[in-house]
Parts: structure tokens; sequence; C-alpha cells
């Protein structure tokens, strides 16, 4: 079953910033295939308990937030995918620099786009939110690579993973496996 899905590059060939990569991306929709590869049927989907950081020192500067949080099903050993929307509520701009979860040993930013009628995706190293900003991850758009997957990822499932931010804030979240956009609910406070 891992036959059919392609990894997108080698392991530590990651490209530099400005560098294109192929097509295929688990920013595509696979959903029904990878569920028909893993005999699975919609599950009811389990809302993730939500790990909140802790509040720290004063409240003068709120964190950035995370908003919805998903990731589709993926195989152990494959590339998963990660969508969410970021919130800035305070008032100095920040941008998401990094992402850290067990889940899986490296996870890109990308952004996807159509150049010349072909659709490509490209790492970026950072993504700015200013303030009052909401910046959506989303198919099609940026999203997160979760690359070598350390366990299978199934609908109901929850990938845990901290955001880094370059106000040095770390936010927690929770990303839902489901095969479509969480409900608003499914919110990670900060
Ligand atoms: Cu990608």
């Amino acid at each position: 079953m891992k036959s059919l899905i392609f990894r997108t590059y080698a392991e530590g060939d990651a490209p530099g910033p400005s560098v294109l990569l192929p097509a295929f991306c688990p920013d595509q929709y696979q959903g029904p295939r990878i569920l028909a590869l893993l005999g699975l049927k919609g599950k009811k989907i389990v809302a993730g308990a939500i790990l909140g950081a802790l509040l720290m020192a004063s409240a003068a500067e709120a964190a950035p937030s995370v908003l919805a949080a998903w990731s589709r099903p993926a195989a152990q050993g494959t590339t998963g995918v990660g969508f969410l929307t970021l919130l800035n509520s305070g008032a100095k701009p920040d941008a998401l620099l990094s992402v850290e979860t067990p889940g899986a040993r490296q996870v890109q930013i990308h952004q996807s786009s159509v150049i010349g009628g072909m659709a490509s995706m490209q790492m970026v190293p950072s993504v700015p939110v200013p303030p009052g900003g909401r910046i959506i991850f989303a198919p099609g758009g940026y999203h997160l690579m979760f690359l070598d997957l350390t366990k299978g990822q199934k609908v109901g499932d929850t990938l845990p993973a901290t955001l880094v931010f370059a106000s040095g804030r770390r936010v927690k979240a929770r990303f839902v496996v489901g095969l479509t956009p969480p409900k608003a609910t499914s919110v990670s406070m900060p």
C-alpha cells in the first residue's frame, strides 16, 4: 500500500526556500484513495483534547493562536499534511518560523501555487502574521508537510505539535486527522 504514496524528494535533500518542488504533495486531495488503501470507513471524529500553552507574564501581548488545525490520513513513513488558521490578536507583527512534532521526522512550511499553468509548491522559511491578521493554511495555499510520519494517521487521530514564532512564542496545537476541515469549534487556545 505504501507504493502508491510517493515521496516528494529524498530526505536530507530539502531544497532552499526559493526552490520549486515537484507538484505532487499531500496538499493535493487524496483522502478517499488513502482510505480505500487502508480499508477504512468514515469513523466518528473524536474531538481531540486541547493542550494549551501556559499564559505567561503580562497579558499585554497576546500570543498568536491556532484555529482548526487538521491533517489528512496518511500511512507511517509517508508525508502528511497540516492545515490551520493563524490569528495574531497582538499589536505587533509575528511570523511562524517552524513546527515541532513527535509525529514526523521533519516539518516544512510550504506554499502551493500555479506557475505557468503548472501546480507547484515551494518551501518557505516563515509565514508572516501581521497584527490583527489571520493567515489560512488550506489546500492550494500554505500548508505544513509532515515528513516521514512516525506512525500512521487515520481519521479521528490527533497529531500534537508546537508552533514556534519569531516572537519566541511557542503555541501548542493538535491536528485532527480527517477528510475535511474541522468545525470552527476545534480551536487550540494559546
Ligand atoms: Cu507541500
